[in-house]
C-alpha cells in the first residue's frame, strides 16, 4: 500500500475547503510516508443544492470551483464525487462465508420508502443540473490539475426516493464523460456498483481505459433488483480478468476495496475485511 484515499476528510469550512487545511492534509498522509491519492467527496451539502437545482446553486457551484483551485494548489491529484443526493440504499443485510455480514439490495423493499427530498427529480432534470454543474467545473478542475471521478449510482437503478438516479449504465457514464471531453472528467470505477449493473466490467473497464482515475476493487453477488455484497473471492466477476482488463487498458491508477462484508468480530468500516481484501 502506497496511497491513501480519504473518504470526505472533516476540514473546516461549512461551504468549501480552504488551501491550508487541504496541504496540511497531504502533509500528514506524506509524514506517514505515504501519498495522497484522491479526496473521495466533500460534504453532501457543499452541492445538495447543485445537484437538485436549488437557488443556491450558482453560489455553490462557485464555492465548488473554490474548492477544487485549493486541492489543485495543495496538491490532491484526483477528486472523487457522486451525483446522489439521497446516499447509497440497502435493504435486509445478508451472509457470506465464515458467518461474515453483507450489505445487500433489494428493490422491492425499496421502492415504497417515502420522498427524501420533499417531490420527485426527474432523470430530465437530473441531467440539465448535472451538465450545468460538469460544464462550470471540469474547466477549472483541468486548469487545476485536479482529476475528477465520478462514482456511479450505488444501487444504480431508476429512482429511489422519488430522485432519478442517472449514473447506473454504459450509457449514462459516455454519456457523462461526454458533455466535457477533457483528461479530466472521468470514472471513480466502483466495480461492484458495474457488476450490479450488470454490465460486462471488463469491457466497460477497457472501454473507459485512462478515464478511469481510480476503481473500487469490490464485487457482488446478484444484479439489480437484488444483490448483496461479497469478499474479492466470492463474488460474481472474475477478478484477476478484472485485473488484467485494468493493466491492458493503461490504468495507473489505485484500487482500494471500498467497502466489504464485515467479519465477525470486524470493527466499525469492517477495516478487518478490508484488511483480507488487500492481503
Ligand atoms: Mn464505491
Amino acid at each position: 500500500m502506497d496511497d491513501v484515499v480519504i473518504h470526505t476528510p472533516r476540514l473546516p469550512g461549512e461551504k468549501q475547503w480552504e488551501f491550508d487545511d487541504l496541504l496540511n492534509l497531504r502533509r500528514s498522509v506524506e509524514g506517514a510516508c505515504l501519498r495522497l491519492g484522491a479526496i473521495e467527496n466533500v460534504p453532501k451539502h457543499f452541492y445538495e443544492g447543485a445537484m437538485l437545482g436549488l437557488p443556491e446553486r450558482d453560489e455553490q457551484i462557485e464555492c465548488m470551483q473554490n474548492t477544487i483551485r485549493n486541492m489543485g494548489k495543495a496538491g490532491v491529484p484526483v477528486f472523487g464525487y457522486h451525483w446522489v443526493p439521497n446516499s447509497v440504499w440497502r435493504t435486509t443485510p445478508a451472509k457470506d462465508r465464515g458467518d461474515a455480514t453483507a450489505t445487500s439490495f433489494d428493490y422491492d423493499e425499496a421502492k415504497d420508502r417515502p420522498l427524501t427530498h420533499g417531490r420527485e427529480y426527474t432523470a430530465e432534470e437530473m441531467w440539465d443540473n448535472y451538465t450545468r454543474f460538469i460544464k462550470a467545473v471540469a474547466p477549472v478542475a483541468e486548469e487545476a490539475g485536479v482529476r475528477m471521478a465520478l462514482h456511479p449510482d450505488d444501487p444504480p437503478v431508476e429512482s429511489l426516493g422519488g430522485i432519478a438516479r442517472i449514473f447506473g449504465s454504459f450509457e449514462a457514464f459516455k454519456r457523462g464523460t461526454e458533455i466535457v471531453d477533457s483528461d479530466y472528467n472521468g470514472l471513480e470505477f466502483c466495480q461492484g456498483c458495474w457488476a450490479e449493473m450488470g454490465e460486462d466490467v471488463c469491457e466497460v473497464i477497457r472501454y473507459f481505459g485512462k478515464k478511469i482515475f481510480y476503481v473500487h476493487f469490490r464485487d457482488v453477488v446478484g444484479t439489480v433488483p437484488k444483490f448483496r455484497e461479497s469478499f474479492i473471492d466470492s463474488g460474481d466477476t472474475d477478478m484477476y480478468k478484472a485485473m488484467r482488463a485494468y493493466k491492458e487498458s493503461g490504468f495507473k491508477g489505485i484500487l482500494i476495496p471500498d467497502h466489504g462484508p464485515n467479519m465477525v468480530k470486524d470493527i466499525p468500516w469492517s477495516y478487518i475485511g478490508r484488511g483480507y481484501a488487500i492481503g
